[in-house]
């Protein structure tokens, strides 16, 4: 079954008619679905599924072991996601294996297709959720604590999708298999399509992380209130969303973006009485904290201006990310040198980077947009996609 094949029996799983994309979030219905179709579909590769306890699912064509060639992404999105951000990669990896036994390649090592939980952090806000865990990244207990806006914790998520939460966390014996791995990921960002290639190598990762901010003041009937008399927490919430554009505008390439604002209780004629907003800021580099710090006073001041209070918290964070070198070596000269990629967009392969020789591959994005239903990428780049991980995958495992 060729990648395009792949992703057009999962097209349907998760649309959200509401925001428009697709909304897969960690253990919820359509993710189960996703991890369901992964499951049937690499046990017809006869492969042998097995899922660990931090419910990342591992597909072995072989028996486990030692330096094991490991490629895979994640299936779970953004709200209102595109189609090919981590079901891309899990797709190809599927149909590289399929075209490597078609070719009557068999691996001379260990040899795996992964799929990470919560890569994207949409349920429970820690992005790489899955791959933290399995390489001890993230506290177990900070883990199996963060809650989702129903507030059930990812533990009682876990549990209710069959895995023991007292498991949950660092998994040494599991990455100890893990030689080497690979991602391929569709293209976040314009620039393929001005390189004229199908494909890139992934160079680096900037620093990215999320920074909760929770605006207290005192509720209030909009109409008995007067101005004078009031702690509305909207006010330096509406002042820290446009700080945090003016700020980073000062900052070179930085990024930093309120995606998510929440009043409560919500009310159209009521004065809210907390308000959260979630930052999420990425700077090259190690300027990320100092960003950061600078918006927080700006929040500050304005919260006081109102008479209101602020906390900050950090969610998540991960440095700068150069992918191994001789890796990107090797795959550059394998597939007749395309171009190298930075990227800004997080990634479960920057994060085994930490640990163990990692690179990336990327299939060009026409549009340049992700995190929205018009993230895309033409089925011929996509066949162009998987066949290059095919033929790095049968160099890295021969
Ligand atoms: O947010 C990111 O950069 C990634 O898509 N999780
Ligand atoms: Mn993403
Ligand atoms: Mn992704
Ligand atoms: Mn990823």
């Amino acid at each position: 079954m060729s990648a395009s094949g792949l992703l057009g029996e999962i097209a349907d799983v998760g649309r959200d008619p509401k925001r428009g994309g697709y909304s897969r979030h960690a253990f919820d219905a359509p993710e189960q679905d996703l991890r369901a179709w992964f499951g049937e579909r690499a046990l017809g590769l006869g492969l042998d599924v097995d899922t660990d306890h931090n419910g990342n699912i591992w597909a072995w064509w072989g028996p486990p072991g030692p330096d094991a060639v490991v490629t895979g992404s994640h299936l779970d999105s953004v709200p209102g996601g595109g189609a090919f951000d981590g079901p891309l990669g899990v797709a190809s990896a599927l149909a590289a294996v399929e075209a490597l036994q078609a070719r009557g390649f068999r691996p001379g090592k260990p040899f795996a297709v992964v799929v990470f939980a919560e890569e994207e952090g949409g349920r429970f806000g820690v992005p790489c959720l899955g791959s933290r865990l399995l390489t001890g990244t993230i506290d177990a207990d900070k883990a199996r604590g963060l809650r989702d806006t129903d507030g059930v914790t990812f533990a009682e998520a876990a549990a209710k999708s069959g895995f023991d939460p007292a498991l949950v966390g660092a998994d040494p014996e599991r990455l100890g298999l893990v030689g080497k791995f690979l991602e391929l990921h569709v293209e976040q960002g314009r620039g393929l399509i001005d390189l004229g290639s199908p494909v890139a190598v992934g160079s680096t990762v900037i620093a990215h992380g999320r920074w909760r901010f929770s605006f207290a003041g005192q509720g209030n009937h909009a109409g008995a209130t007067l101005l004078a008399d009031r702690a509305d927490p909207m006010l330096p919430a509406a002042a820290t969303v446009t700080a945090v554009r003016r700020l980073a505008a000062a900052v070179p390439d930085a990024r930093a973006t309120v995606g998510r604002l929440v009043p409560t209780p919500g009310g159209t004629n009521v004065i809210a009485s907390t308000v959260d907003l979630w930052l999420d800021a990425r700077v090259p580099g190690t300027a990320t904290p100092a960003l950061v710090e600078e918006i927080a006073r700006a929040a500050s001041e304005a919260a006081r201006a109102e008479g209101c209070r602020v906390t900050v918290t950090r969610e998540s964070y991960s440095d700068d990310v150069v992918f191994d070198d001789a890796l990107r070596r090797d795959l550059g000269g394998w597939l007749g040198a395309p171009p190298e990629l930075p990227t800004g967009a997080g990634h479960d392969a920057a994060i085994l980077a930490g640990f163990v020789p990692s690179g990336m591959l990327y299939v060009r994005n026409p549009t340049g947009i992700s995190h929205s239903p018009e993230e895309f990428a033409e089925a011929d780049d996509v066949e162009a996609g998987a066949a290059a991980l095919a033929t790095v995958l049968e160099r890295l495992a021969r």
